[in-house]
């Protein structure tokens, strides 16, 4: 037997015991061990058997890294096959997560007990594949086909209550006495000579099934998960349930199951599920760094990143006192984070309680003196410098010393700003995403002194808000609006040469981003960019050989500031977001390229596409020859949870590496040599092309 997985006996009961730190997963030692513990059962004298893991959690699923090579024997089915056709009782006791292959696992026992802290889900889907060990074709005939098509097509696991309202789990055990409570069932049920179920033999649920359900989930995943084909193979999954006897619908699984196993889309997003793990690593930090506590927070500034801030924590119990100027901005920001609340409760996502609750949690002030308490300030004042420094000087005077200090600033140095405080080992930088209630993305921006302390409390507390946070350097525009900005500038030259709004943002669209670069422009608003490039006197304080595009400048003069205005590169109408054409834009971008002596031509979409993603790659790779991230897959967390590029595609590094390293430097070679100016090929680019290497 392997040491993952263990048979004992308890008086009359089989124990098989699954130990496979950390999360359990059913890697190829594990099938191996359930089959011979299984076939030890069935031969000895007990009454029945009780499957149930060691650790945090029952198994969390398939081995997600062995994915990558042939999957060695026994297959899934197999191991599978013998726990369902066991002819005494098998009972799973489920705590932590039974997910994937762990609950299609359970599915094969012939019932199911669970703590109540216990989650069952099928989140497949979520890694680009669906439930390949049966969970297709046993889920609907447990719950029903419509359930079963919510819980696969959106991966979202269920609680215990849930599951056992559901009929998924038969009995909520005491959450400490989980194997206890496993064997008082397991005895119950001899003692009653209760029938095994066998979930495959029930068919009730998946008979005469209206074809319509298919129809609307269809359409609900084309708008929310657009460009995504495992959602598509899910559904087909479940129909096939519910119209092909289970071992021809054991068959199509199979089928669609390699297929998208195969796929790049599903090697994207595993990529993404381990890359956004490795990004909360710090290769340098010592292991047994420990954490501060961090119990109360401060946010400076109510405006709409503090406010956004500030309910990250309160989601969370933890409380949080907001710092403003005057009383009017306070109670404006303050009057926005409820508004923000009692939408999301107006559409049943939390109650009237909760919305009490963690408004109880969020305090006002205008005294910073009223800060002394808290063990971490985060800043989200106006953006600049001088600003800054004052508002440093202030918190450093006025909070305890062991309290972090944190700023919201999007581009400015982290360590000019602690050079102000007598602690810059507490400094560091925490770069929120607009709207920062809702984007996932936490850029976190290490400076020269940041402690190490510092670093790791910061990741555990943004880990407790449930954000993704990356590591990175301090340099303008930190990693993701350094990359962008090279990607708004081909965005703006294309103009230039040839295209119009819509032919910009159509290929990027198609390739699957959320929304094309003017797009974006016109959602986060012209004027950031017009006023910071003010602020820098451009155009005019342009070094000579620069290349300067001045088509946005021209739309912010004509007071169009995107969305909010209800023009910019396009036109809105009142109350609708859809982006449309506006003839007098496109003829000012003709007449614009005619006054500079542009000669405008039709410009492919493949080279749309190339020019602006590769613009992102090759500052990638500068970033990454900086060691301002650490390693290439940061980069693609960054992209995928904060700049709308769908996790199919992996993030712009991952997708470099598709379309191949040489491919990838030869073109920006040449479109370095046709645009010196605003192309410089990366040193690590050129390296990686050269001996045939990829970023990840
Ligand atoms: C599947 O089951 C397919 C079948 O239907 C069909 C087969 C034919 N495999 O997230 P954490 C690692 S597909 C390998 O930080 P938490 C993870 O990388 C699978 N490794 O902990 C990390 O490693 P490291 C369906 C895995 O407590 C460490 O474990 N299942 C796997 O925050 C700790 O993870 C899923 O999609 C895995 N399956 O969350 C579930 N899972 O320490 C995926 C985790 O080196 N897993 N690791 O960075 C999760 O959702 C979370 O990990 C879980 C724990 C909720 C379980």
């Amino acid at each position: 037997m392997t040491d993952s997985v263990l048979y004992t006996r308890d008086g009359d009961l089989g124990i098989v015991t699954v130990n496979n730190p950390p999360v359990n997963a059913l890697s190829q030692h594990v099938r191996l061990g359930l089959s011979e513990c299984f076939a030890t059962a069935a031969a000895d004298d007990s009454i029945a058997t009780i499957l149930i893991c060691a650790g945090r959690t029952f198994i969390a699923g398939a081995d997600i890294s062995e994915f990558d090579k042939p999957m060695g024997p026994p297959d899934f089915l197999e191991t599978l096959a013998m726990i369902e056709d066991a002819a005494k009782p098998v009972v799973a006791a489920i705590h932590g997560t039974a997910l994937g292959g762990g609950l299609e696992t359970a599915l094969c026992c012939h019932f199911r007990v669970a703590v109540p802290s216990a989650r069952l889900g099928l989140p497949e889907v979520l890694l680009g594949l669906l439930p390949g060990a049966g969970g297709t074709q046993r889920l609907p005939r447990l719950i029903g086909p419509e359930a079963a098509l919510d819980a696969i097509t959106t991966g979202t696991p269920m609680n215990s209550a849930a599951a056992h309202a559901a009929g998924v789990v038969d009995a909520i055990v005491d959450e400490q006495g989980l194997l206890e409570g496993a064997k008082a069932f397991a005895r119950e049920v001899v003692a009653t000579g209760q029938p095994l179920t066998r979930v495959r033999d029930l068919n009730d649920k998946v008979s005469a099934v209206d074809p319509a359900i298919f129809v609307a989930t269809r359409k609900k995943v084309a708008q929310t998960k657009r460009g995504f084909e495992a959602p598509l193979s899910c559904i087909a999954c479940v129909e096939a349930a519910c119209t092909l006897p289970f071992d021809e619908g054991m068959a199509r699984e199979r089928e669609l199951f390699q297929g998208l196993r195969d796929s790049v889309q599903s090697a994207a997003q595993r990529h993404i599920f381990f890359a956004q793990r490795a990004a909360t690593k710090v290769d340098d930090m010592p292991a047994d760094t420990k954490p501060q506590r961090i119990e109360r927070v401060a946010v400076l500034g109510a405006g709409t990143m503090g406010g956004g801030i500030a309910m990250n924590f309160a989601n969370v119990g933890i409380p949080v006192i907001v710092l403003e100027t005057e009383q009017a901005l306070l109670d404006k920001g303050l009057g926005i984070v409820r508004d923000n609340y009692e939408r999301t409760a107006k559409k049943g996502r939390l109650s009237s309680a909760d919305v009490e609750q963690r408004m109880g949690l969020i305090t006002g002030t205008l005294d910073y003196a009223d800060l002394a308490d808290a063990d971490m300030v985060i800043e989200a004042v106006y953006e600049n410098m001088a600003i800054k420094k004052e508002v440093f000087a202030k918190l450093d005077a006025t909070t305890k010393a062991e309290c972090i200090l944190a700023s919201n600033t999007s581009t400015l140095d982290v360590d000019e700003i602690a050079s102000v405080t007598s602690r810059p080992d507490k400094v560091i930088g925490t770069h929120f995403f607009s709207p920062a209630n809702v984007m996932k993305l936490l850029e976190i921006v290490r400076g020269a002194k940041t402690s190490h302390e510092t670093l790791a409390s910061t990741l555990a507390v943004t880990r407790k808000i449930n954000k993704v946070g990356v590591v990175v350097g301090v340099c303008d525009g930190f990693v993701g609006n350094r990359m962008i900005h090279r990607y708004g500038s081909q965005a703006s030259y294309l103009l230039e040469e040839g295209c119009l709004p819509h032919e910009v943002d159509a290929p990027i669209y198609d390739l699957g981003f959320a929304m094309g670069p003017l797009t974006m422009s016109d959602l986060a608003g012209l004027d950031v960019g017009w006023r910071i490039r003010q602020g820098k006197g451009l155009p005019a304080s342009l070094p000579a050989g620069e290349r300067y595009c001045e088509i946005s400048d021209r739309i912010c003069e004509m007071g169009r500031f995107g969305q909010k205005t209800g023009d910019g590169f396009y036109h809105y109408e009142p109350g609708d977001r859809n982006a449309h054409r506006d003839p007098s834009i496109e003829q000012l971008i003709v007449e614009y390229a005619r006054e500079k002596g542009i000669e405008r031509r039709q410009i492919p979409a493949s080279e749309v596409i190339e020019r602006l993603m590769y613009a992102l790659i090759n500052e990638g790779a500068w970033i990454l020859e900086e060691g301002i991230a650490q390693r290439a897959s940061d980069i693609d967390v960054i992209y995928v949870f904060g700049y709308g590029v769908p996790a199919f595609l992996g993030g712009p590094m991952f997708y470099a590496d598709q379309v191949g390293l040489d491919t990838v430097y030869r073109r920006v070679c040449e479109f370095a040599e046709a645009d010196p100016a605003s192309w410089k090929p990366a040193p690590l680019l050129k390296r990686l092309a050269e001996s045939g290497g990829t970023f990840n």
